[in-house]
């Protein structure tokens, strides 16, 4: 099949980027999507209860909500808002939809038309060997697949992904009734996202989690975030920057590109921020290569170093580097200094393309507080040496001791809203032992040990035919997976594919031979069950469980929450026709805890640590934080029982002549694969997406200028060229060598075997490319 078209290049326009983020613009922006998808009546019904205590946690980033007394009426940012608009949309999708528009039709429409066609309202399937999807009803469609499932040669043909908007309580049922079944082959999303984030950070720190509270990083005086664009991706993280800057941080942007989120806000919710110029946040922007920051944390610690041999010190102390902490609580720092010592300037600057004199300026800045947080994201985590990119971030943190105290810490920030909780409950391909014996316990079952597929491998596993079912509880796997055709090839060729969505996307227009649709609830929509209205619970970026309960009606009588999905189909999965378990299946009540979600939350405290007294503590507004004992107590559960340096080899990715790195990345208007618009307002770039941003430099060395019409190939090490035609060329200050286009269209071009060491992530941020011109 081909590749959906977009609008034609020539309705693009480039203008200059924006000089200062959200304001009145950005609200009145929210406001068109709102009202357009909404109408008046439920854009201000859903607007209003947006991360309120007792209102549904936004679903467009896991950014923390302010303690309960604090938060503002509307505490919400332009991108929720337009997550919220597109989940709440009054357009519905129904059996006569999809009795019109082949599947072939339909997948040759662009992702942003296929998200505007609104909510899925009916169960539909694809029969073998059919062009269209037909309405099905829910006991027909679970039946085929618990018939389907059981069918399979090996329950380690199956697998089931999971996408980070899921609650607690369905990813806790979910991966109980995958194990149940017998696999642990549960990918998910964060395989692609922040595995390298938890992967650093537990064989540092013990713990794959960050480790700041929203206060620390309101009071922190240092702040750097690298590889990070939260102007688009995390806007409510601007209104804590603002209160950290007012109060006399610096904050340090790590990028790239230059981009305006970092450099000015204006707060939609003061007057100052509405009608005045705002708050200028970032105070030194370093523009690191693609990949290149190993080599400029290192950069910072040889700063830190060099100022201790020259007997400087940090602020409050005698030296430049936290003694007592290191000798008290961390192991390895002697090998980690002597890398550092060794390591020339002259790699350090070629590594990261940022200058000595720059990193030095920057450096000092660390020894004039004891307060610092490196925040990071995507731009981090998606390179092959991610795992030790990360873990240079955390030896800079650790040299001065700057976790376990106030206002200081680590922040990865995390992307969908309950990535972290599902997690925390389960979803993972390799759950450490002690949660399986909990479970067994729990359930009274035996639930499989040896580690399953994560998403990478569970693509490989459907190419190679090895993986014959792939369900998938929300999420966009099609086109969030790397190398397109290969994984769109690989789900093509299951015997069964399952979706359980709100909206129709790519992957159920890439789906098995037999193919499934389960329409659901969302988060703004109210879940009622046989004991009255639920809530679910959430987890977000800094570790901090709350309730979220949706208000609207939803879409469809016909829909059913995903918790109800997962309680039926394990139902026809672990009973016989008269309701008796099978003989191994887990021992649960399925339709109680269906029916009364308190019940499963019961399950979750007595198998997930620390959720003793679930239900009480959701019903304190804002929730409860989880442990996290580096922060608390400087505790750290590595198997030293000390906090690791990692003296790591220095790499950065070297480009062959004539050739660019590529990062693929978000534009101001998508969230992940669901895209609003084709504006790309904060970055100048309007009205269609296939550009690809080049330095101008670059551009007269190969040839190339503006609005050229171009080619991106792809070139890997197994020799296959990935090609994504027909780019426009945006002349654009980004580092040199260094192109930016667009996630998910240039997916195809993400080699599925190129990923990060240790953590299996795709290489998104780190594509080696080609430019080739077209006539235009
Ligand atoms: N509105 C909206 N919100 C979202 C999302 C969305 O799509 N839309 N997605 C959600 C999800 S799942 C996630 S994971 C987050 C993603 O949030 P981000 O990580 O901010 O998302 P990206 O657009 O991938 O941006 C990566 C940033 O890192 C920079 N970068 C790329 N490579 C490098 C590098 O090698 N070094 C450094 N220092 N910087 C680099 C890029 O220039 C860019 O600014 O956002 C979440 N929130
Ligand atoms: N090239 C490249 N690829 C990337 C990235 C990148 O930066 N570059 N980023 C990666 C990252 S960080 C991530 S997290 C992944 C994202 O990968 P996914 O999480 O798989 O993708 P999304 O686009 O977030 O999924 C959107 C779909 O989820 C469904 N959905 C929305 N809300 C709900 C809900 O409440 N319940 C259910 N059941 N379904 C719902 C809708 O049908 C919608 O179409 O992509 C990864 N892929
Ligand atoms: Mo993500």
């Amino acid at each position: 099949m081909d590749t959906p078209a977009g609008p034609p290049n020539d309705e693009i326009r480039v203008g200059e980027p924006k000089r200062s983020v959200a304001g009145l613009g950005g609200v009145l922006h929210a406001m068109q999507h709102a009202l357009r998808e909404m109408g008046p009546a439920r854009t201000a019904k859903t607007l209003l209860s947006l991360n309120q205590t007792d209102g549904f946690d936004c679903m467009s980033c896991a950014w923390a909500d302010p303690a309960a007394g604090k938060r503002s009426h509307a505490e919400f940012c332009e991108n929720g808002a337009k997550a919220v608009a597109h989940e709440a949309t009054k357009a519905r999708l129904g059996a006569a939809f999809f009795a019109e528009h082949s599947i072939e039709e339909l997948y040759a429409r662009d992702d942003m038309w296929l998200n505007r066609q609104g909510r899925l309202t009916v169960p539909l399937i694809r029969d073998r060997d059919q062009t269209h999807y037909r309405e099905a009803t829910w006991d027909e469609a679970l039946t085929l697949i618990a018939d389907q499932l059981r069918s399979l040669a090996s329950p380690d043909e199956a697998a089931f992904y999971t996408s980070g908007r899921t609650s607690n309580e369905a990813a806790f049922l979910y991966q109980l009734m995958v194990r149940g079944f017998g696999t642990n082959n549960l990918p998910d999303c964060s395989n692609m996202c922040h595995e390298s984030s938890g992967r650093a950070l537990a064989d540092t720190i013990g713990i794959g989690k960050g480790s700041v509270t929203l206060e620390d990083v309101e009071g922190a005086k240092l702040i750097i975030i690298a590889g990070q664009n939260p102007g688009t991706n995390h806007p409510r993280m601007l209104t804590t920057l603002e209160k950290a800057k007012r109060a006399g941080a610096v904050i340090v942007a790590v990028n790239p590109l230059p981009e305006p989120g970092l450099l000015r806000y204006r707060n939609p919710q003061t007057v100052r921020g509405m009608l005045g110029s705002g708050t200028s946040l970032a105070d030194h922007h370093l523009q690191v290569r693609l990949g290149g920051d190993q080599g400029l944390f290192r950069g910072l610690a040889k700063v830190l170093l060099e100022a201790e041999d020259a007997g400087d010190h940090m602020v409050g102390r005698d030296t430049a580097l936290d003694h007592a902490f290191i000798e008290n609580y961390t192991a390895g720092c002697d090998d980690y200094l002597a890398v550092v010592r060794a390591e020339p300037w002259a790699d350090i600057v070629e590594a990261s393309g940022v200058s000595e004199a720059q990193i030095r300026e920057v450096g000092r800045l660390l020894l004039d507080t004891d307060r610092t947080v490196v925040a990071w994201a995507m731009g981090l985590t998606q390179h092959k040496h991610s795992v030790a990119m990360i873990k240079e971030v955390v030896n800079l943190v650790l040299l001065q001791g700057n976790l376990g105290r106030p206002g200081a810490g680590l922040l990865p920030v995390r992307g969908h809203s309950n990535v972290q909780g599902d997690r925390t409950m389960g979803i993972f391909e390799r759950m450490p032992m002690i949660f399986h014996d909990r479970l067994d316990a729990e359930f009274g079952f035996t639930s499989p040990r040896e580690a399953g597929h994560d998403t990478v491998d569970t693509v490989r596993a459907m190419r190679d035919g090895r993986v014959r079912f792939f369900m998938s509880m929300g999420g966009n796997f099609a086109k969030a997976a790397p190398d397109t055709d290969v994984t769109e090839a690989a789900l093509q060729d299951c015997e069964m594919t399952v979706q359980v969505s709100t909206k129709l996307n790519h992957s159920h227009l890439a789906a098995g031979r037999v193919a499934v649709i389960l329409p659901t609830l969302g988060r703004t929509d109210r879940d009622i069950q046989k004991s009255g209205p639920q809530r679910v619970t959430v987890e977000d970026s800094m570790s901090m469980v709350h309730a979220s309960a949706g208000k609207l009606e939803p879409p469809s009588t016909d829909l059913r929450s995903e918790v109800s999905i997962v309680c039926q189909l394990a139902m026809r999965l672990f009973e016989d026709g008269s309701g008796n378990r099978l003989a191994g299946a887990p021992q649960v009540d399925w339709s109680a805890l269906e029916g009364d979600y308190r019940l499963i939350r019961r399950h979750i405290e007595a198998v997930v640590p620390h959720f003793e007294n679930f239900e009480a503590r959701i019903n304190v507004p804002g929730g409860f934080r989880l442990p996290h004992p580096p922060h608390e107590k400087r505790e750290f559960g590595t198997d030293s029982q000390r906090a690791n340096f990692s003296a790591t080899t220095l790499w950065w990715p070297k480009l062959p002549k004539g050739r660019l790195l590529l990062q693929t990345l978000r534009s101001h208007d998508q969230f992940n694969t669901t895209v609003y618009g084709n504006d790309d307002r904060y970055r100048g770039i309007r009205g269609g997406r296939r550009v690809v941003m080049v330095n101008p430099d670059d551009l007269a060395e190969l040839g190339l200028a503006d609005a050229d019409q171009v080619d991106i190939v792809s070139e890997f090490t197994d020799g296959v060229e990935r090609r994504a035609p027909g780019f426009r060329v945006v002349s654009y200050d980004t580092a040199k060598g260094c192109a930016a286009a667009y996630f998910p269209e240039t997916n195809v071009l993400v080699p599925l075997d190129s990923t990060a060491e240790f953590s299996n992530t795709p290489t998104s941020k780190s594509v080696v490319i080609r430019l080739e011109k077209v006539a235009g």
